[in-house]
């Protein structure tokens, strides 16, 4: 076969932090003018520009971002420009000489149907939406498309009034009109300036649902969810959700609404999970839409962050937004720190701590000890699209937290007054943010920035030694950070460590360091690789109960399991309770694989099963809790742990287990699964919510222990049809068998709720999810399933990502064919939606970490995919850094 010649594309040329520069233009006011259609909408706009001092170079060109626009006209303070007059190129327009202020007007064609990549405007059934975070701007108009020039914004959008009788953007409308040809249209203007990426408009046949909320100060906002028909009566939870945390800033932060009016739009076609535009937030559908029979408790859960995420970043985003996008997390770390204590303060507190310490174990983790590992300011990126990261949000909220643990709740809260009396209405950096809490508290961050700038997370040891005779306690910690790409010498971290010391009896033991003596919780801070602590007055030996709540983004080591066992019983603080149980547990699984391995058979340790008793001794009191103590940590928890991972052992051990549990207690399982029965209310209350994960934690385990009662029940529980937090786990535990009951029930399913695309997202998602040995085949099959699309990326990640992220026993599957469904998935979605495609690259990211074998097959799934010829720039960031 003769070779064909391979065109080797430019690369794509690399942003540097260092090379930040101020933009020559600064816009004043941006007006836009949209003919919506969807093949051919066009969008005048009309820019104040002014010259910037700050940039240094008086006879700079005007460099406007455009991508995918066709230019139909371009005018300066009235007179059109003929083509010499400017340069028009892929990546925008370039126009020397002006004055230093004039106006600019531009006239360009946009075609919306055509835009899959869902950046910019485009068409979700029908109705036209925006998406311009963070470079989607420049898709819908010519414009310095960065964040720190921030523009006041009108936008008039013109439509057919039948087909898109409702058009909403930023702020307030401010009128309205129709024209005699069956087009009405509507002007909206928001007083607050913004960059572009904040921008957004809707244009639809929705339906809406309104309330209102009253500020601390009296005035009125107006509420607005709108929606697809036929999912009106599936908003009240984002309503409440949209409420609460609106009052929550007020009382928290003291930070109040600022427009009269703030609506939210669904789609059921976006790249991520909700954007947080000015006064118009628009959210996956996934993100809004629940009822109690279309969605679970976790989804009733993550939409109240989310909610809460996006309405919070009204102040952390919008009116304090970033210079430049390497400052990203400066938006985004301290809007997840803030999303996450309002779910601590609206709900269980240790709880929450401990579903958010596993995710950032889970994701960020991860990342940071393989090759996408980067700081949390990335000093260089290719496609900014690909650093929206775990890194960057969930480290960057661990960021956060312990700047507030080292300088205190009030000296903190006195920061956050002071960044935004500093920074408001302005493009901020990490600096700005840093120096209000310096000037907050005092405390010097010099070697604390490192945690901005150095990637990696630290591994901290200890060891204590107690002298009776003088009562003193010396604890020492070692910290120490592996290389990552790009930096392999890392510096000491400042890490807080809030601590205490439990005694023989259980109880916390007073101490006394640097003249303060303490019973419970205190904070020290290690700054050095290794550091000594002596507590005197010490009245026995004790157990150093650290990292309490979870109060650095570290790996620690060093307790053994009597140790562990001691915490677990009687730590005063709630999540290092759990913690301690649940590395107990991770001890015992490891050493079991390893026996695995040598062939041994499993034995179930004596320990793990008393804590899954303990933990059911709580059930009627607590029964949240006793679910998320009844669990085993994940495989990708085991995994995160071996040297070379090996996804067979992990699964068989982690079944044996389940088993060998569910067998030893399976009586008191079906007790308690039988008092937890459905009571005829659907409330989301916390004593529902966890008297349902309780129960399903129950039937997991008795399925476990004895399948043929486990497959009745679940298929009774499907029967009952009570929630879908109910059904769900009984059919994904039915999908990990292969008994008859499995296609019964899918099908069941799926005929129920066909038409209902979020929870068909579900149906496929399961099965991606499936431990079932013939899970590939079916994969296979469901990519030909009338209802898969590979154009919504809900439906692409509730197949491929769900498999890839989710299913290690399969993805892994030693034949390679699981790499080689990701990777060609990859390569088809990377010809619709790069941004969604890009991430898939994530499921490689410890393809090192596996056999050599496995380590041969995915490096050459990975090349497969470089050496596609029409990749696009962001999945080849994406591959090669993966690659490397
Ligand atoms: N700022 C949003 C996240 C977001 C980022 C990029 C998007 O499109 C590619 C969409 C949303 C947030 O933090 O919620
Ligand atoms: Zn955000």
């Amino acid at each position: 076969m003769a070779e064909r010649p391979v065109a080797i594309p430019a690369p794509v040329a690399e942003h540097r932090l260092a090379d930040y520069r101020p933009p020559a233009f600064l816009v004043d006011t941006v007006d836009l003018i949209f003919d919506l259609d969807p093949k051919a909408t066009r969008v005048r706009a009309t820019l104040a520009l002014r010259r910037n001092p700050a940039h240094g170079d008086a006879a700079a060109p005007l460099v406007l971002d455009g991508e995918d626009l066709t230019l139909n006209a371009v005018a300066v303070d009235g007179v059109a420009l003929d083509a010499a007059a400017y340069r028009l190129g892929e990546h925008g327009l370039v126009i020397a000489d002006l004055p230093d202020a004039c106006t600019l007007d531009t006239d360009v064609t946009i075609d919306p149907a055509g835009n899959t990549q869902l950046s910019g405007l485009y068409v979700s059934g029908g109705d036209f939406f925006t998406q311009c975070e963070a470079e989607g701007f420049r898709r819908i108009t010519f414009f310095p498309d960065r964040p720190d020039v921030m523009a006041r914004f009108s936008a008039t959008l013109v439509a057919d009034e039948a087909r898109y009788p409702v058009l909403l953007s930023n702020g307030n409308p401010v009128d309205r009109g129709a024209m005699p040809d069956g087009q009405a249209w509507v002007k909206w203007v928001d007083p607050h300036p913004k960059p572009s990426y904040l921008f957004a408009l809707v244009a639809g046949m929705l339906v809406s649902v309104h309330d209102e909320f009253i500020t601390a100060s009296g005035r009125t906002v107006a509420l607005g969810i709108y929606v697809r028909q036929g999912d009106e009566d599936k908003v009240d939870h984002a309503m409440v959700c949209l409420k609460r945390s609106m009052r929550w800033d007020e009382e928290v932060f003291g930070l109040e609404y600022d427009l009269d009016i703030f609506n939210i739009a669904a789609v059921g076609d976006f790249n991520a999970g909700a954007m947080e535009n000015k006064g118009l937030n628009i959210f996956n559908t996934a993100l809004v839409l629940a009822r109690p029979d279309t969605a679970t408790d976790a989804d009733y859960l993550r939409i109240d962050r989310v909610i809460a995420h996006e309405y919070f970043h009204n102040w952390t985003g919008d009116r304090v937004t970033c210079r430049d996008w390497f400052q990203l997390s400066l938006k985004e770390g301290l809007t997840v720190f803030r999303d996450q204590e309002y779910g601590a303060d609206t709900t269980d507190a240790s709880l929450s701590r401990i579903e958010d310490v596993l995710r950032l174990r889970g994701f960020q983790f991860r990342e940071d000890g393989g090759p996408l590992a980067h700081p949390v300011r990335p000093p260089a990126y290719r496609k900014i699209d690909n650093f929206y990261t775990a890194t960057v949000y969930e480290k960057g909220a661990e960021v956060v937290r312990m700047i507030r643990t080292i300088i205190g709740a009030d000296a903190f809260r006195r920061g956050m007054d002071i960044y935004f009396a500093t920074n408001d209405n302005t493009a901020a950096t990490i600096e700005d943010f840093v120096g209000a809490m310096h000037e907050a508290s005092g405390y010097d961050f010099t070697q604390f920035m490192r945690w901005y700038d150095q990637a990696g997370t630290p591994a901290v040891s200890f060891a204590g030694a107690y002298d009776a005779e003088a009562r003193r306690y010396t604890l020492t910690l070692r910290q120490a950070t592996a290389p990552t790409p790009g930096q392999a010498e890392k510096a000491p971290f400042v890490i807080p460590v809030a601590l205490g010391l439990i005694g023989p009896d259980g109880q916390d033991l007073a101490g006394t360091i640097d003249g303060e003596t303490v019973a419970g919780t205190r904070v020290v801070l290690l700054t050095e690789a290794a550091q000594s602590f002596v507590f005197t007055d010490v009245a026995a030996a004790p157990v150093p109960s650290l990292f309490r709540n979870f109060s650095a983004p570290i790996r620690l080591s060093g307790y053994d399991r009597a140790q562990l066992a001691m915490m677990a019983a009687h730590d005063s603080d709630g999540f290092n309770r759990w913690e301690a149980g649940h590395e107990y547990a991770v001890q015992v699984l490891l050493e079991a694989i390893a026996a695995h391995q040598r062939g041994a058979g499993f034995t179930l340790d004596d320990g793990l099963r008393d804590a899954r008793a303990a933990a059911l001794d709580q059930a009627a009191a607590a029964p949240a809790l006793a679910a998320r103590l009844l669990g085993l940590p994940g495989a990708s928890t085991l995994a995160d742990r071996m040297a070379v991972v090996d996804p067979d052992a992990i699964h068989a051990v982690l079944t044996a287990a389940r088993r060998a549990i569910g067998g030893a207690l399976q009586a008191r399982f079906q007790a308690i699964y039988g008092q937890t029965a459905y009571d005829g209310a659907f409330a989301v209350d916390p004593a529902s919510v966890g008297r349902r994960a309780l129960r399903n934690a129950c039937l997991a385990y008795i399925m476990a222990g004895d399948e043929a009662a486990g497959i009745a029940l679940a298929q009774a529980q499907i029967a009952a049809d009570t929630t879908m937090t109910e059904s769900l786990t009984a059919l994904a535990l039915l999908v990990d068998t292969t008994s008859p009951a499995r296609d019964e029930a899918l099908a069941a399913f799926h005929a129920r709720f066909q038409g209902d695309a979020l929870v068909i997202d579900k149906f496929f998602a399961i099965q991606a999810m499936s431990s079932a040995p013939d899970t590939l085949a079916r994969i296979e099959a469901l990519t030909r399933h009338p209802d898969f699309d590979i154009r919504n990326p809900n439906r692409y990640r509730s197949l491929v990502l769900a498999f890839g992220y989710r299913n290690a026993l399969w993805f892994h599957d030693a034949s390679g064919a699981g790499y080689d469904f990701v990777a060609r998935m990859t390569l088809a979605a990377d010809q619709v939606n790069r941004s969604v495609a890009a991430r898939g690259m994530e499921v490689f990211a410890d393809w090192k970490r596996y056999d050599p074998a496995r380590q041969d097959k995915m490096r050459a799934a990975l090349d497969r995919i470089i050496a596609a010829n029409d990749l696009s720039p962001n999945t080849r960031e994406m591959a090669e850094r993966v690659r490397h």
